[in-house]
């Protein structure tokens, strides 16, 4: 059985929960804010980490990348290899130059804080 341990507001761990919930892979979830962590299933204390059977693992495109291995039935990559990499590829840009970047505004966007103009300038110029 596989456990997906983490938090519902973390874009990696809704990333590795909804390939679970396309593949149609049985999982169950367990709560572990930033702080509270398995550090010896997630060694930098960062969430998402999944419990299996084999050991935990950690880094949810890792994870990924296991269950697409693990659970083949259903799969979520082309077959084609080309494919697969522009698959790749875009899931690359999404965390290296979407996610990470709008993250700057996350304090202001989700969590009543206040992000400088500045700020606000920076980021959008590094999406454009
Ligand atoms: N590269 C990691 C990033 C995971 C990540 O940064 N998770 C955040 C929550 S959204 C976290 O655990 N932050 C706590 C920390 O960095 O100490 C992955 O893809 O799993």
């Amino acid at each position: 059985m596989l456990t997906l341990c983490g938090f519902a507001a973390s874009n990696y761990y809704n990333k590795v929960k909804l390939a679970l919930l396309e593949k149609g892979v049985a999982f169950d979830e367990e709560l572990a804010w930033v702080g509270q962590t398995d550090t010896a299933a997630s060694p930098l204390g960062k969430v998402p980490y999944l419990k299996t059977d084999a050991g935990p693992l950690s880094e949810s495109t890792v994870i990924l990348e296991y269950i697409e291995d693990a659970y083949p039935a259903r799969p979520l990559l082309p077959a084609d290899a080309f494919q697969k990499a522009k698959v790749r590829e875009i899931v690359r840009y999404l965390e290296l130059h979407l996610e990470l970047v709008a993250r700057n505004l996350y304090g202001e966007a989700f969590f009543g804080g206040k992000v400088s103009d500045a700020a606000k300038e920076k980021t959008g110029e590094q999406l454009t």
